[in-house]
């Protein structure tokens, strides 16, 4: 690919999405299979550029959620502080817990691509774990004790309230976010259908519970381990499998969801933040079979 460089196991390339070909698209999915994250620099594309070149990666899927989507295009997802002709538009302050998208629904996505249109003066960032790279880390023993255990992922915990949901009751709330999105079952190892990397698949955001093949062994001790070991537990952020990537203004980043869990960065104070965000399928099942043997 023409303008394309490794920069701390980034894939950074230099080319507007706007005029890539097919077979420069076709290699960027490759790209993100192989190094997992790409910031495509310095974007010039208007929100509908950005849908279209969404659109070419895979099959985009609106947020189930209307709240936050663009007034025009519903397939984008729109994280915002700022008002837009007086009306606030998307959501404030979203994914600041780790998660992978969408790991309570049935089929996460294959690919989150997101591109800031404003950031803050302060740093504002991501933090991403591999957990590709922290399935590996894991000691032998451990990954016999996880092995053919599943977990259960729910929203629950980082549901936003809607504007419609003031002077609702909590329990009706509660009971609709059940009725809407039951909790849904994955494998404690998902094996990647593309690379046939197997991934450590918990999030200290999303992941409630796991059961593990050994009913002796301490599943809760056992989720909290995979949690600290694989760096979602360290508040401080300094865990050394913690990568903080620093968002710039006009830069599209797309990454492999089934791979990574990552932790929004914003800010304490309210400076004007605002990113929009696409997610897409790649046509494969979210976890190919695996075979332990
Ligand atoms: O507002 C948010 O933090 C959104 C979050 C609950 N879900 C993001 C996703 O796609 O899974
Ligand atoms: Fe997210």
């Amino acid at each position: 690919m023409k303008g394309l460089e490794m920069k701390n196991n980034v894939a950074v390339i230099s080319r507007q999405v706007t005029e890539m070909t097919d077979d420069e698209i076709h290699n960027l999915k490759k790209i993100v299979f192989d190094s997992g994250i790409v910031v495509l620099k310095a974007q010039n594309a208007t929100a509908s550029d950005f849908v279209d070149f969404g659109r070419r990666i895979g099959e985009l899927s609106p947020y189930y959620e209307e709240m936050y989507h663009h007034p025009n295009h519903k397939e984008l997802f729109v994280s915002s502080n700022v008002q837009t002709d007086g009306k606030v538009i998307g959501v404030p302050r979203t994914g600041k817990f780790w998660h992978a998208d969408y790991a309570f629904m049935a089929k996460p996505f294959a690919f989150t691509i997101t591109y800031p249109q404003v950031v803050s003066s302060q740093e504002r960032g991501t933090y991403f774990i591999d957990m590709a790279s922290a399935y590996e880390r894991l000691s032998p023993e451990m990954k016999r004790k996880i092995e053919g255990g599943v977990g259960t992922h729910s929203v629950r915990r980082y549901f936003k309230i809607r504007p419609t949901d003031v002077y609702r009751p909590i329990s009706e709330i509660l009971h609709e976010i059940d009725a809407k999105t039951p909790t849904v079952t994955h494998p404690l190892v998902v094996n990647h259908p593309v690379t046939g990397a197997k991934i450590l698949y918990v999030s200290r955001g999303f992941t409630e519970t796991i059961s593990l093949k050994d009913d002796d062994l301490d599943a809760d001790e056992v989720l909290k381990d995979l949690l600290v070991e694989s760096g979602q537990s360290d508040d401080t952020f300094t865990h050394p499998d913690i990568r903080q990537i620093n968002i710039n203004e006009g830069d599209i980043f797309l990454w492999d969801n089934r791979r990574y869990v990552h932790h929004a960065k914003h800010n304490d104070k309210v400076e004007p933040t605002k990113t929009y965000r696409l997610t897409a399928y790649d046509g494969l099942p979210f976890s190919a079979e695996i075979d332990f043997a």
